[in-house]
């Protein structure tokens, strides 16, 4: 079979801003979404160089400079394939549609699930909520956000009425006096952002970092507090008994502008600082100059990442820095806050347009009439037709194959064969599917499986627009068209619609090229994005592509083309009912799943600078160092006779890894670390559990019991 072009209509580009050999645009990887330039040499070669931005100030990391090899790698997917066979792409669209009808007759319209990413553009994520509640009319879908954020998002609407990562600009956190910073290791996540913190440090300031690892973050920080993984709920209502009781809290900020300080108080006065030692293992020394330096502090900033949040107890724990954080007046105050360091290129505009289980456009809520109601108007289709909220990330992929759960899936932007918690049991689930679809540029782990891997853009040859971690609206630009033969998700999404014959009614599309009510033209999907999310938290009526060229971004809330963006929230009020930010009383609770005599560590797994995410991207670009590791303590691998570099086993009671171990002093005797780029033997995810969050459903991906051993030949 030779491979086709997609069908011609469906992937036009749209004529580029600038000169079609060089675009501004921005880092295919991270939410830091640093600022790059991208040149096409007369060899048809792209290169790369910084350009400067808010938040890279003209600085990039080793994946952002690497990131245009994988334009023209050799393993680049340059055809779909069916059942692993080169095929055209009529075929693979007739076998997924065939596939689909069938699942839905016998199994109903559920039957047929999506699983998206953070890293797809607005228009996409946009669309893909769209595809899986008009085309496929199905209420589950659900995206790896859920693996990402959603603890701290959670904690934020919860508390705030609103999840805006950083409700400031970046800018502010290099004049904080003090910050403090929860498990983000942004010298290997963010490595531009460490300017921001040198400067934070040169200005005089004190930082702060708690972290089970003497990361180069928290080495660099003027304190490191290095606690028990998992106890980081603990320390937070440790923090805030101090501060009552040395009466450092902002009592009229309390009054005006919170609910539910009198619980809270309470609650906090059962953590004292030799409790919380003994539940941390951080000395009450540590607690007391934290706790100082945040109230002696004119500007203070709480920043948490994913080593707080990626617990099943995540939104607890957020829930108590921010208790913390209100307590000292901190939110809405000038230079000063809480904020989370979301973590995908898009996670921010990936989480409010409605690829989560229980969410519309604009971050509106799946099962609230009036949403219902205004989102169906925008597509042209009937409320009641839109489906309910289907299951979260790891429910979704825990079912799938299994009785009542879902017999096909297609997937976009996620490698969830090495990322899932519990990877194991997860890929089982996925090779039991009736049928698999994946659009991906590589055949990652995930698409390796399915039944159908579908060849799309990849970010050099798309326009679109990315949210950053501080909620501003940027613009991705083309340099170049995608080669012969690959399509868009976009064109995907609207050739699969219409070969279903379910388009809504398209009335709502102006503009650009459409196919019934699904346009593969990024500029029409964001034109109808905009009337989607009008009136919602978040509202991007007024942010146009336009807007977002001339004014360096623009930040959401942003209702009106005629308003300015909104860089900053929580100046005058709290978007909650009565506009006062909620207190929530809460209690340290114990790790999901507790080291004992058979599983005497704790595990905790992460990132390394070089590498991102499940690695089909990084993996692939020679350049990169790479390769799974295990981090053990000195003291530790004396006692099990292992040294440097050799090869150990690491089990729990889901599985095992190999890999290479690494001795360091920088990690907890009681401590392991694993990054989780890998797969084969050294996947991390064999390892994790499927412990939930209550509320975000999160994953406890930071913490689960193990025992290591040395590999004996
Ligand atoms: N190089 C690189 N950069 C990336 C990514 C990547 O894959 N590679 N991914 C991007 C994405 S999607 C994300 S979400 C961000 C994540 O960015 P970060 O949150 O900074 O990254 P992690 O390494 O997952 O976790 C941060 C730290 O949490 C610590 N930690 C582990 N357990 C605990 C705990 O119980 N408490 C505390 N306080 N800390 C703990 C770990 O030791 C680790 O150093 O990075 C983004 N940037
Ligand atoms: N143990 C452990 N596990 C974790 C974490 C952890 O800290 N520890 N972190 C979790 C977190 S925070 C995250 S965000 C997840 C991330 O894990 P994944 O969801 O697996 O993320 P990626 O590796 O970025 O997968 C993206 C895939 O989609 C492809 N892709 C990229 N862009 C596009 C696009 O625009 N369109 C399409 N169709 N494909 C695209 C890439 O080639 C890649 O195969 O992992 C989670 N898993
Ligand atoms: S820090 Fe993030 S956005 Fe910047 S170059 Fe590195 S991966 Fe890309
Ligand atoms: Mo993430």
């Amino acid at each position: 079979m030779t491979p086709s072009a997609p069908p011609a209509t469906r992937v036009t580009a749209l004529p580029l801003l600038e000169s079609a050999r060089e675009v501004a645009t921005h880092c295919p990887y991270c939410a830091l979404q640093c600022g790059m330039t991208l040149r096409e040499t007369p060899q048809g070669r792209v290169e790369v160089a910084a350009r400067d931005f808010p938040t890279n100030r003209g600085g990039l990391c080793q994946k952002g400079w690497t990131s245009a090899e994988l334009l023209d790698h050799p393993e680049r997917l340059t055809t779909p394939l069916v059942e692993g066979q080169p095929a055209t792409w009529d075929e693979a669209y007739d076998f997924i549609v065939d596939g689909v009808r069938r699942v839905q007759d016998a199994h109903g319209r559920d039957a047929v699930a999506v699983f998206g990413g953070g890293g797809l553009t607005n228009e996409k994520a946009y669309t893909l909520g769209k595809f899986a509640r008009v085309a496929l009319r199905t209420a589950n879908i659900d995206y790896n956000g859920r693996f990402c954020m959603s603890s701290a998002a959670a904690a934020g609407n919860r508390s705030f009425g609103i999840d805006r990562g950083l409700p400031f600009p970046m800018a502010d956190i290099a004049e904080a006096d003090t910050l403090l910073l929860i498990g983000a290791n942004v010298a290997e996540t963010m490595p531009p952002f460490a300017r921001y913190l040198t400067e934070q440090r040169q200005r005089g300031g004190t930082q702060i970092v708690v972290d089970p690892r003497a990361t180069p973050t928290a080495r660099a920080a003027t304190l490191h507090l290095q606690p028990t993984p998992g106890t980081d709920l603990a320390l937070a209502l440790g923090l805030l008994h101090i501060v009552v009781a040395e009466g450092l809290t902002d009592p009229a900020y309390l009054a005006e502008r919170t609910t539910g300080w009198d619980a809270v108080r309470k609650t906090v006065a059962g953590y004292w600082p030799a409790r919380v030692e003994l539940l941390t293992g951080v000395p009450v020394a540590d607690l007391e100059a934290t706790a100082r330096a945040l109230a002696a502090a004119d500007r203070a900033i709480i920043l948490t990442a994913r080593g707080a949040e990626q617990h099943a107890k995540g939104v607890d724990t957020v829930t108590a820095f921010i208790n913390l954080a209100l307590a000292l007046g901190l939110p809405g105050r000038p230079g000063s806050g809480y904020g989370c360091l979301t973590g995908q290129g898009n996670g921010q505009g990936g989480r409010e347009h409605g690829q989560k289980a229980d969410q519309l456009p604009g971050y509106r809520k799946i099962d609230d009439p009036a949403a219902r109601a205004h989102v169906a108007g925008v597509w042209g289709v009937d409320p009641d037709s839109i489906p309910g909220p289907g299951l979260s990330a790891y429910e979704l992929l825990d079912a799938l194959g299994q009785p009542g759960g879902p017999k096909a899936m297609l997937v976009f932007g996620s490698n969830p064969v090495v990322s899932a918690p519990r990877a194991a049991r997860i890929t089982e689930r996925l090779k039991s599917l009736d049928l698999l679809v994946v659009c991906d540029f590589f055949l990652s782990e995930t698409a390796a499986i399915a039944d159908v891997v579908l060849p799309v853009a990849q970010w050099a040859e798309e326009d679109g627009t990315m949210t950053n971690l501080e909620g501003r609206v940027l613009r991705r630009r083309a340099l170049r068209k995608p080669p012969p033969g690959i399509g868009t998700d976009l064109a995907v999404m609207a050739e699969l619609a219409s070969r279903l014959g379910r388009t809504g009614d398209g009335r709502s599309v102006t503009g650009g090229e459409r196919s019934g009510g699904f346009s593969a033209e990024p500029y029409a999907v964001f034109e109808e994005l905009r009337r989607a999310t009008a009136g919602g938290v978040a509202d991007y009526a007024g942010v146009t592509w336009e807007r977002v060229d001339a004014e360096n971004g623009v930040f959401w809330p942003c209702p009106a083309a005629d308003r300015a963006g909104t860089p900053r929230l929580f100046e005058e009020g709290f978007p909650t009912p009565d506009g006062r930010a909620r207190m929530i009383a809460v209690e340290h609770r114990p790790v999901a799943e507790e080291i004992d005599a058979e599983y005497p560590l704790y595990l905790t797994t992460g990132r390394v600078l070089a590498q991102y995410q499940s690695g089909a991207q990084t993996r692939r670009i020679a350049a990169l160092p790479g390769g799974p590791f295990v981090e053990l303590h000195p003291d530790l691998a004396e006692r099990l006779g292992i040294d440097d570099g050799d090869p150990v086993r690491v089990l729990s009671r889901r599985g095992e890894m190999t890999a290479p171990a690494r001795v360091v002093t920088t990690i907890r005797p009681d401590t392991l670390f694993a990054p989780f780029h890998y797969s084969g033997t050294g996947r991390a995810n064999s390892l994790t559990g499927d412990a939930l969050d209550p509320i975000s459903r999160m994953p406890e991906f930071k913490v689960c019991a193990v025992r290591i051993e040395p590999v004996t030949p």
